[in-house]
């Protein structure tokens, strides 16, 4: 029994308060400008946490040039890169307490997941990338940086998708403009300071808080690469704004993730799975594994076990250590939740119980067709939508019935079955036995409306390069 208590908020809202209670830019080094345009609430309470600036286009525009500026000389030494990216890592570890206390106020997940998850998570993605920066000079010559790259990410993941997004951006030789999510801006705010501690020159990272409309502006400004994740809708939009331009794109974008129980499976084990797929971080995560197909002749057993599971799922205040659901993000976002299940009219529908406020019970509802809605849109909430199936073909038939392709969990004791379906789902990542299994050395996303491009892996730190072919004659050629 360890980390913070309850009474750690106070720690984070005096870092708050000390900053005069906004959030604002990091932009070439310097804070500013910093306004109170709208709030970021603690979703928990209601409470406003600080105020939050909502960048322009100008702001944008300075943002940019000094990412610019600083790129030429950044990308020269990838032993200074690596040296940086291990500081980070190591200032992050050291004000381990503080980001995991803010996101949980900023975002309403519960302080064992932003502890035990988003946190270290987030550093080992440093960790990770510093030791590729120094390779890049040695083992890398064919590669050159980009060059500027934008950066815009959601507030399901604030400090680990900002991770994902600037640490194998810097370890290449690229500078960033990052802007964070409206609803979520706090721990990028931590992580500036961290930057200038940890002697990230002037430029490096630079960090443009604001809305949808500072986001279209960073996609429209002379950037070299947007990296987004986000709804699919906005992802589509970007593609749209970038078609044509030269920019480098890739997008994380939507899911309806599979989760396939066959009947040799592990059911334990499998039930405690669901536990992790789909209401961990109140089913916000665009890898939930949100569709369940259960063969057939377990399907009754198996939901009985879910539901008392279900039953014993702790939810409330985000910042209590044994708190297992926190609060929905913002009351818009649990609107949206609420009007999805209210719609539906199929299926036989389980719900427990949630405390007044910005929280949504855990939700089962089985016996759905597999082109209902909830069996094919992102709820993006603590509400699992089943059906069942009779043989492999026809569950492969099934996960395959969406537009998304994330990922996908399949969960038998028989390998080969599992083996044999894994190539067959459309998904970018399929775990066996298992689910949300990530690593900043393991490529992650999609296929289909899910988005194109990895993060992490090799393929992420590629994907913030461009091969360079330099040929040189042996001698010139007589005429
Ligand atoms: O996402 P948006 P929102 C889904 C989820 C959720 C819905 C809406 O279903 O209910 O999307 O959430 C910035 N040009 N996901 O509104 O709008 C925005 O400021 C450039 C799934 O939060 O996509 C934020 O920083 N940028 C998803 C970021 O895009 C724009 C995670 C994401 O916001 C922009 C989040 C524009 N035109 C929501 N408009 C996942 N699958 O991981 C907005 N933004």
């Amino acid at each position: 029994d360890y980390g913070p208590a309850p009474e750690s908020a106070a720690e984070a809202l005096q870092w708050i308060a000390d900053r005069d209670g906004n959030a604002g830019h990091y932009i070439g080094g310097k804070w500013g400008p910093i306004r109170d345009d709208f709030p970021t609430n603690n979703p928990a309470t209601g409470d406003k946490l600080a105020g939050v600036t909502k960048g322009t286009a100008e702001e944008i525009e300075t943002a940019v040039a000094a990412a610019r500026k600083a790129q030429p000389a950044w990308a020269k030494s990838g032993h200074k890169r690596a040296r940086v990216l291990y500081a980070i890592a190591r200032l992050m570890q050291k004000h381990a307490r503080l980001l995991a206390v803010m996101e949980s106020l900023d975002n309403g997940k519960p302080i064992r997941e932003s502890r035990d998850i988003d946190v270290p998570l987030a550093i080992r993605h440093f960790y990770h990338h510093a030791g590729f920066a120094q390779l890049m000079d040695s083992e890398l010559p064919e590669r050159e940086p980009l060059g500027v790259c934008g950066q815009i990410i959601p507030w399901n993941f604030p400090l680990l998708m900002l991770a994902w997004k600037i640490a194998p951006a810097l370890a290449m030789g690229n500078t960033v403009v990052l802007k964070p999510a409206e609803y979520t801006p706090m721990t990028a705010m931590i992580f500036a300071e961290i930057c200038a501690q940890a002697g990230v020159p002037p430029g490096v990272v630079n960090i443009v808080t604001g809305d949808g409309d500072t986001g279209a502006a960073l996609v429209n400004a002379d950037v070299d690469k947007i990296a987004f994740t986000g709804s699919t809708e906005v992802g589509r939009k970007i593609r749209e704004a970038t078609a044509g331009s030269g920019k480098a794109l890739s997008l994380e974008l939507g899911g309806k993730s599979p989760y396939i129980v066959f009947e040799d499976a592990d059911i334990d084990s499998a039930v405690e799975g669901l536990v992790d797929a789909i209401w961990f971080n109140q089913g916000q995560v665009c890898c939930a594994g949100s569709r369940l197909l259960v063969q057939e002749g377990i399907a009754e057993a198996f939901y009985a076990k879910l539901k008392s599971r279900m039953d014993g799922l702790r939810i409330g205040d985000p910042l209590d250590k044994c708190i297992d659901i926190g609060a929905i993000v913002d009351p818009a976002q649990l609107d949206q939740i609420s009007k999805m299940v209210s719609a539906n009219t199929e299926g036989e529908t389980y719900q427990t119980k949630a405390p007044e406020g910005c929280f949504y019970p855990p939700t089962l509802i089985t016996g759905l067709s597999p082109a209902s809605t909830l069996m094919q849109e992102e709820i993006f909430g603590p509400v699992l939508a089943a059906t069942t199936f009779r043989t492999p073909a026809e569950a492969v038939q099934i996960a395959n019935n969406t537009r998304y392709g994330l990922a996908a969990s399949v969960w038998s004791e028989n390998i080969n079955l599992a083996l044999d379906i894994a190539p067959k789902l459309a998904a970018g990542i399929v775990w066996i036995n298992g689910t949300n299994m990530m690593d900043a050395a393991a490529g992650f996303g999609g296929v289909r409306e899910s988005g194109f491009g990895r993060e992490g892996g090799w393929e992420g730190l590629a994907g913030y390069t461009r091969a360079k072919g330099t040929t040189k004659a042996l001698k010139p050629i007589a005429p």
